[in-house]
């Protein structure tokens, strides 16, 4: 199984999904950064859309693919939101937030009529969780929230970065923390956000309309 070229072959599926004058949610991730290499050269080939970048590093790779950005701002709501994700399940719920860049990606999720999951055949899960959650935290909170996750038997990790500790594009940290044994998500997700600091959570759990899965050669759609 080569999951570059399953990656390559979902991003590629997903840029079928954008249309003249579309206004396009860009997602981040290696899988999403195949799907801006695939549009640029759509739109070098005379498709016409702007796109809204959900990262920081996914606004420099649209720029050098030719793409035209615009600010959410500007762009009001989104045609499409095409993004990866770290796992999802039967239902289309997922965990996002490995590369950390959720908290923008789900604000994109949430401002699109339509939100398309790109994904090769690793990403799909009986049951969420083997991949840890990740928390957006603001700083000033991070280690009275960590105790408080302690506390919930969520084995609370600081994410760094070599030696320091990773930031994120609105520079906050990120916890990540394991939900395996956690039956109810919805609940759990409720809690999560509840706790002040908590900014974002990587479980996004109704936003998604399609994922797109590349499955050895072939691509499969799941609705
Ligand atoms: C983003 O990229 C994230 O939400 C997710 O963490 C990650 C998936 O990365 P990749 O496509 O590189 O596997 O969509």
């Amino acid at each position: 199984m080569n999951i570059e070229k399953e990656k390559w072959n979902a991003a590629i599926a997903s840029a079928e999904y954008v249309k003249n004058g579309m206004l396009v949610g860009l997602g981040s991730g290696s899988t999403a950064a195949f799907m801006i290499a695939e549009l640029g050269k759509r739109v070098a080939g005379g498709l016409i859309m702007k796109g809204v970048p959900s990262s920081n590093t996914t606004a420099r790779l649209a720029k050098q693919a030719g793409i035209s950005l615009i600010s959410l701002e500007d762009a009001g709501t989104l045609d499409i939101n095409i993004d990866g994700a770290d796992e999802f399940d039967a239902r289309l719920r997922l965990i996002k937030g490995g590369g950390g860049a959720m908290l923008r990606e789900k604000i994109l999720a949430h401002n699109s009529r339509f939100n398309l999951i790109i994904a090769d055949s690793g990403k799909q899960v009986d049951r969420l969780g083997k991949f840890k959650l990740p928390l957006e935290t603001i700083p000033f909170a991070t280690q009275n929230i960590m105790e408080e996750l302690g506390k919930m038997d969520l084995h609370p990790q600081l994410r760094m970065k070599k030696e320091a500790v990773y930031k994120t594009d609105e520079n906050n940290c990120i916890v990540d923390v394991d939900i395996f044994q956690k039956d109810d998500l919805e609940e759990l997700n409720r809690t999560l956000i509840q706790i002040p600091g908590v900014v974002e959570t990587g479980l996004f759990l109704s936003t998604t309309d399609m994922v797109l899965m590349g499955k050895g050669q072939t691509v499969t759609s799941f609705k």
